[in-house]
């Protein structure tokens, strides 16, 4: 029977199932999959990770300052420059993503009740930031699933229910 919802319900119980995708990859990975690269120049699993929890705090900067403080990049420049993961440890980003996906929650339910966000970006509208990072997610959740893939390491579905939580 379907529940009565609003579209901040239906909105923000769909940034809820993208966290529990996201945390149900983090549980399946291990440090050894977290450094694997692509073997071609591209960016490790944990880079992926760490550059989709970056995403959050790098646009609440931007977007709704008040609403970043306290979270922490996953990230860390390289002194010859470049950057890299800032940990390979999979519970340290299910904390990171755990705390940047309340914050964007906050700031984005904040924000419909201010009539927006400050600046231009998201000036349509403020749930626009939650679809943004959904795609970003996904965008690069595809990409670590296939650097796996890459690095000689199978990736089946039962390895983490990635898809489950949409079908609800
Ligand atoms: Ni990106």
């Amino acid at each position: 029977m379907m529940a009565p919802m609003t579209e901040w319900d239906v909105l923000f119980e769909a940034w809820d199932r993208n966290a529990r995708v996201n945390d149900a990859l983090l549980e399946h990975l291990t440090p050894e999959l977290m450094r694997l690269d692509d073997r071609a120049g591209g960016w490790t699993v944990a880079q992926h990770l760490a550059e989709m929890s970056g995403f959050r705090k790098d646009w609440l900067s931007e977007i709704s300052p008040s609403h970043q403080t306290g979270l922490e990049f996953m990230h860390r420049a390289l002194p010859g420059g470049g950057w890299e993961a800032a940990t390979d440890d999979p519970a340290a980003f299910r904390e990171a993503f755990r705390a940047a996906d309340a914050a964007v929650a906050a700031a984005v339910r904040d924000a419909i009740a201010a009539g927006g966000f400050r600046g231009p970006v998201y000036a349509r509208h403020p749930a626009f930031f939650v679809h943004h990072a959904l795609v970003h997610d996904a965008h690069h959740r595809g990409q670590l699933l296939m650097t796996l893939r890459l690095a000689g390491r199978r990736w089946e579905e039962a390895d983490g229910p990635m898809w489950a939580p949409w079908r609800e």
